[in-house]
Order: structure tokens, then C-alpha cells, then sequence
């Protein structure tokens, strides 16, 4: 049984209920979830758009090994109506669902990178984890959430709903 964490995002549509719908999705398909954070409304990281994000963390177990997890995940995300990816940059979307951490594993293959290699980057990941799982240690940076919270140089504005 491995131990999981998933960022989940939504700006496009209902989106506490897109998010809702895909807590359950993942508890259906991928495994018990364990911990989810608040929800928290965000502004576009990375991107301009007029539509803000909620997003969320949350802590799963899970048998799935991580290419195939990836892709019950990938599934959740288009039957929510996400269409595929822009080719480059980044787009709004009704969901997105991205694997933050899998167990300690250090993952880099052409379809997935874990721990996902923004994340330290982001208060959109980083306050929802802290909130959930604020001691664990990212495997590569052999920090704590918190620490990497207190380091983070994200300036954007983001509020529990
Ligand atoms: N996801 C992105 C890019 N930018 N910004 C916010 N606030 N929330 C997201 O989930 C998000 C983003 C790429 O997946
Ligand atoms: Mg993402
Ligand atoms: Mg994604």
C-alpha cells in the first residue's frame, strides 16, 4: 500500500463541484482517501486569466502503481469535461489533478515527474499541504512542508473558502 499526495484544481465551471465529484472519483477508483485539506480560492499561477482556482490537497493509499494511478487519474480528469492539453503553457480547465508526492519515490519518466517539480514554487500547493501534512519531507529537497512554506518567495494573495 503506498501513501499519496494529490494537488487538485479547478477554474473553469461549478468548481467546488467539480472538485467534490473528483474526491469521490478518486475514493472509487484509486484508493481510500485519507486527509483533504480546506478549499482555497487562488489567483492563476503562471498564466493570465479572468477565472480564479480553487484547489485542495489531499492524502490517499493506494495499490495503483504510479503510471497506472496516473492514468485513472488522467480519466477522472477528462470525464469532469477536460479537453486535451494545450501544447504548450498553461490553460484553464475544469479539473487537474497532479501527483505531488508517492510515497519517497523519486519518479522521473517521460509521462511523470514525482516529487512534481513545481510545487515548492506554488503557496497553491504549498498551504493546502501544510495544512494536511505540514512534517512530511520532500525526498529531494530533504525538507520539511513547512519549511519549504516559510522559504517559498510566492507572493500571491490565497484564501480558505
Ligand atoms: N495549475 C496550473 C497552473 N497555474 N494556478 C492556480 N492558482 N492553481 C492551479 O491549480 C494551477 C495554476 C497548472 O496545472
Ligand atoms: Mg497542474
Ligand atoms: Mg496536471
Amino acid at each position: 500500500m503506498s501513501k499519496v499526495y494529490l494537488s487538485l484544481g479547478s477554474n473553469l465551471g461549478d468548481k467546488q463541484r467539480n472538485l467534490s465529484v473528483a474526491i469521490s472519483e478518486i475514493e472509487q477508483r484509486c484508493g481510500k482517501v485519507e486527509l483533504c485539506s480546506s478549499f482555497y480560492s487562488t489567483p492563476p499561477w503562471g498564466f493570465n486569466s479572468n477565472n480564479e482556482f480553487v484547489n485542495l490537497a489531499l492524502s490517499i493509499t493506494t495499490t495503483l502503481e504510479p503510471l497506472d494511478l496516473l492514468n485513472v487519474l488522467k480519466h477522472i480528469e477528462q470525464v469532469s469535461g477536460r479537453q486535451q492539453k494545450a501544447k504548450s503553457g498553461y490553460e484553464d480547465r475544469p479539473l487537474d489533478i497532479d501527483i505531488l508526492f508517492y510515497d519517497n519515490s523519486i519518479i522521473n519518466s517521460e509521462t511523470l515527474t514525482v516529487p512534481h517539480p513545481r510545487l515548492h514554487l506554488r503557496l497553491f500547493v504549498l498551504v493546502p499541504m501544510n495544512e494536511i501534512a505540514p512534517q512530511l519531507i520532500h525526498p529531494i529537497f530533504h525538507k520539511t512542508i513547512e519549511t519549504l512554506l516559510m522559504e517559498c518567495n510566492d507572493s500571491t494573495q490565497i484564501c480558505k473558502i
